[in-house]
């Protein structure tokens, strides 16, 4: 996003006097910039007594740590916290706290259709979660081994994550919304030897083939012994014994005890397929420690989490957000998080506050386009409802205009609420920059200081200086390891060197742009890379152009991020076919991308045009595309390098025409 907040006036929102009342809300964990200044240049000067001491504070272990930190900072990708510790993830989320209050909900299912919601407590999900483990192991499934997790946002998939992590096993689990063809990739990469799904999904009234999807998939999956199928609806589906087992016939069978296994601080929890500058999605690996510490910690300052709160984080648990912020960040907590199945505008555009009013929802936690969408439908669909439960409201997966961030601030938070505009990445694990809720005071659009640990640094993007001081304009990098940053990208240790440590020598490097103002706050630009963030979800130019190629008909596709008002970027295309095949249809080549990335992915425009611009050396010259779509043609700048300048005016009329 290009737009420019430097230095123009911005207000200041000090943190709302009702959060500092004790007679209204609980004592925040920080209540003043001087005890997070001072808590967080400890955490920078000494990280080893800050992480050492949290570390003990907020995770259990079985056998405790000796070292805080080990390796050669950024230079070999070697990090390794906490080394000698051992632990296990999901006796930390359950057991510890079913020991002491069994009968606290964990979860609150909110299901798609209103009116069904259903609690469950710390003891039901051990027991769960220990019937899935022991059914798992005896399925063969081992500490080390990779488990596909493709499920609706019910509660037995939270039950999933858990049970693997009880047996060491690595969970991968897939967003509900990807295509047959983007699962049977990932199962293939991590050579997963199991698929955990349901028969089918369901969202906003719509029902979803899951577990045809998931058939389609694994049939060129040759890693895979068993389909375990969760049965959402009861619907029939297909299925084929022996290969696949129904969820509720196989716990029966079990005995709901299984000891957790315990990992090494760094043994692998779970991995994460993510979208970066290539075509193929990497295989983002999280080590046990080091991630859960980064989850426990960040949720409990960035939400002020205190005993009797519930946590409603509106994302879905197959990205990170839901990973850390519905799952791992609360349950590590000992807090009740809702577990919401449907979207905000079903039945209608109130289901959000229903929701909050429903449950008592003290912190809220959903991305700019949903408020963004909430905010065109205005505010009679929010303010019938009673929302003086919630304190922190929080901002996730993109930048955020300060319209919305305005709008949610007042009429949402009703100007009681502190926004929290946390920013952060799939690869960082947990929130890295961001406002805590009973110190700092927040700007519309600033997701303001990092977080304790994160020493954030702006470089300069061609010459990789570091550029001092406040008024900073350049690329967003971090200069010392935090414990939930990824480790590798799964068997590509190379990748993870390339796309994060050496870019710039001695630093991670985020791939986004970021200004820092005349106050010192941080304000993300977004991507300088060929990522694009559609409705926060992340994807790469190159995906959907080998999406598109692989189409029968498309000799050469070029793809790139289009500003929208309502989703942040969307998708425009512009593909050449090949002979005799000028009759094809532009709905084909978008249900080609549906089919082999999503439906979430889909190009909202695709021009067919007979040549793409292109330097003499055949690069695709995506700058030239991009300005012409947002109506810049008179400023493409340079054109030197250009090997076929007669085609410009020929796309200017194109898309002019479309
Ligand atoms: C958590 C998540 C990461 C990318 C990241 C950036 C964008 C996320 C943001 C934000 C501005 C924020 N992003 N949070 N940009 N302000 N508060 O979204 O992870 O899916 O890996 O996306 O999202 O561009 O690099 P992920």
């Amino acid at each position: 996003m290009s737009t420019d907040h430097m230095n123009i006036d911005i207000h200041t929102y000090q943190v709302p006097s009702r959060l500092l009342d004790s007679k209204k809300c609980p004592k925040p964990h920080i209540d003043a910039i001087e005890k997070y200044k001072q808590l967080y240049e400890e955490s920078i000067k000494d990280p080893q007594t800050f992480w050492g001491r949290t570390a003990k504070e907020l995770l259990h272990w079985h056998k405790p740590f000796e070292t805080v930190l080990t390796g050669s900072g950024f230079e070999y990708g070697d990090v390794a916290w906490f080394r000698e510790g051992e632990l296990n993830a999901s006796y930390n989320c359950v057991d510890r706290h079913a020991l002491v209050n069994p009968k606290k909900t964990a979860i609150i299912y909110e299901a798609d259709e209103p009116g069904n919601s259903r609690h469950i407590t710390y003891e039901e999900l051990l027991r769960d979660v220990c019937r899935l483990a022991i059914t798992l192991k005896e399925l063969g499934i081992k500490k080390g081994d990779t488990v596909a997790i493709y499920m609706p946002m019910v509660p037995e998939a939270v039950v999933a994550f858990l049970a693997c992590a009880r047996l060491g096993a690595v969970h991968s689990v897939v967003f509900a919304g990807f295509s047959s063809d983007a699962l049977r990739d990932r199962i293939q990469d991590a050579s997963s030897r199991l698929v955990i799904t349901s028969d089918e999904g369901m969202r906003g009234g719509k029902t979803i083939s899951t577990k045809k999807i998931v058939d389609d998939a694994v049939k060129d999956c040759p890693t895979i012994e068993h389909v375990l199928v969760f049965r959402r609806t009861g619907s029939d589906v297909p299925f084929s014994a022996p290969r696949d087992l129904w969820w509720h016939e196989e716990i029966e069978k079990h005995r709901p005890y299984c000891p957790p296994e315990i990992v090494n601080a760094e043994d692998p929890l779970f991995l994460l397929y993510t979208s970066g500058s290539t075509g193929k999605p990497k295989g983002v690996l999280h080590t046990t420690a080091g991630y859960l510490l980064g989850a426990a910690i960040t949720f409990k300052y960035v939400f002020d989490y205190h005993e009797n709160d519930i946590y409603g984080c509106m994302a879905d648990i197959g990205w990170i957000t839901g990973h850390t912020y519905i799952i791992y960040g609360p349950l590590l907590n000992g807090g009740t998080t809702v577990l919401f199945e449907s979207t905000p505008v079903y039945p209608t555009p109130s289901r959000y506050w229903e929701v909050v009013a429903k449950h008592k929802i003290t912190q809220f936690y959903t991305a700019p386009t949903a408020i963004r969408l909430l905010r065109r439908y205005g505010n009679d669909y929010v303010k019938d409802h009673d929302l003086s439960s919630l304190r922190i409201i929080g901002s996730v997966g993109e930048p955020i205009n300060p319209e919305a961030w305005e709008w949610y601030y007042e009429v949402v938070g009703r100007k009681e609420c502190t926004v929290v505009d946390t920013y952060w990445q799939t690869e960082t694990g947990s929130i890295i920059i961001t406002p805590l809720p009973g110190a700092t005071a927040t700007k519309p659009g600033s997701a303001t200081f990092p977080f304790f640990g994160i020493d954030p640094v702006i470089l300069d993007p061609t010459t990789g200086e570091e550029i001092k001081g406040n008024n900073a304009e350049g690329v967003l990098a971090v200069r010392q390891p935090w414990p939930s940053m990824a480790r590798t990208v799964y068997k590509n240790h190379h990748r993870y060197l390339d796309t994060y440590l050496k870019p710039f020598k001695g630093y991670y490097f985020t791939g986004d742009g970021v200004g820092r103002d005349n106050d010192g706050y941080y304000w993300i630009r977004g991507r300088v890379d060929d990522v694009i963030n559609v409705s926060g979800h992340r994807l790469s130019t190159a995906e959907i152009e080998s999406a598109l190629i692989l189409h029968h008909a498309v000799a050469e596709a070029a793809v790139i991020g289009v500003a929208d008002e309502l989703t942040g970027q969307c998708v425009h295309a512009f593909a050449t076919l090949k002979p005799n095949e000028e009759k094809t249809d532009v709905k084909d080549l978008i249900l080609q991308v549906r089919k082999v990335i999503g439906p979430f992915a889909a190009p909202r425009k695709i021009y067919i045009v007979n040549d793409l611009p292109k330097t003499r050396s055949g690069k695709i010259m995506r700058r030239i595309l991009r300005k012409i779509v947002s109506g810049e043609a008179d400023q493409l700048g340079d054109l030197s390098t250009i090997n076929n300048p007669s085609i410009i005016p020929v796309l200017i009329e194109k898309v002019k025409s479309s």
